[in-house]
């Protein structure tokens, strides 16, 4: 659907509350990024800016040489990430408004979650073809997510509600599917999979997917891609997160967990007011 063609009212009442993703055409089209980024865009001005994937450190041109294939000497990783606010802030003005007009009320955008890292980032992804996300997973802190493709078509399958049993989490990270490979699934092994419905599909340049919380999904890289992805927290979908923010903490300890959770609670807090206020949270994104 074209973004000119949906009101925010509709998107809550047809996408957020029922959980159906959607892909959205030219929500990103006041965005500097739209039409511009691609390989040699990011070669001139971030050439030497350096990422970590899978524990190495490459350049941006090493990561776009690999991409595009003129370096066929080692693996393509996938997904080679940069965290926009603290690797490549030269590039914030170019993605906004974040929001989309959209993504909005967003309690990520305030400076009460900016403080803490809860998971939930502002990217730049980067992948060659072939590159495909490790696992099929459903996003942590029940962060809804919007991936905004503005640089090569990339594959996603998405799950319907209601199928978690068919996808058999893992017992200690129930966010993650232990299917290892979704394109070719051991019905002997994963049995309740052939009762699952995926849905893929592909979403090109100019296009925005939406993620609704809870969704499984992953993605595979067709060709070079380039896409900037974000989480949004709001009243909505807050009781959930705060529910693993404590399941996460928990692990490091109930002193931290308690700590972590007080502060969450606290911050949810402060956002609601600003939302009564009708605070607009334009600045810049954890
Ligand atoms: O590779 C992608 O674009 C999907 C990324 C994703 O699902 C995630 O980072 O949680
Ligand atoms: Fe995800």
């Amino acid at each position: 659907m074209d973004a000119s063609e949906l009101t925010h009212e509709q998107f809550i009442e047809e996408h957020w509350k029922p959980g159906i993703p959607l892909v959205l055409k030219n929500a990103t089209r006041a965005w500097g990024a739209f039409n511009t980024f691609s390989p040699d865009w990011f070669r001139q001005r971030f050439g030497d800016r350096r990422t970590v994937v899978d524990g190495r450190s490459y350049t941006m041109t090493e990561i776009m040489d690999l991409v595009e294939g003129r370096d066929t000497s080692r693996p393509v990783p996938y997904p080679c990430k940069y965290h926009i606010p603290t690797q490549l802030p030269e590039v914030l003005p170019m993605v906004m408004p974040v929001n989309l007009g959209f993504a909005k009320p967003n309690w990520l955008e305030s400076s009460w979650f900016k403080r803490g890292y809860w998971g939930s980032a502002l990217e730049l992804f980067i992948g060659g073809p072939g590159g495909k996300f490790p696992y099929v997973h459903v996003d942590y802190y029940h962060l809804s997510a919007w991936v905004n493709q503005l640089y090569g078509r990339k594959q996603f399958t998405v799950w319907p509600r209601g199928q978690d049993e068919f996808l058999y989490p893992e017992p200690g990270d129930p966010w993650k599917s232990t299917i290892p490979d979704i394109e070719n699934v051991d019905l002997e092994r994963f049995p309740k999979y052939r009762h699952a419905t995926p849905m893929t599909f592909v979403v090109g340049p100019g296009e925005t997917l939406y993620i609704p919380v809870g969704i499984w999904h992953t993605a595979k890289s067709l060709e070079p891609t380039i896409s900037v992805a974000f989480d949004l927290l709001n009243e909505r979908n807050f009781p959930a997160f705060i529910k693993d923010v404590w399941d996460f903490k928990k692990r490091d300890g109930a002193f931290k967990a308690v700590a972590a959770t007080g502060y969450a609670a606290f911050s949810g807090a402060m956002c609601r007011i600003g939302d009564l206020m009708g605070v607009e949270r334009v600045s810049s994104h954890n």
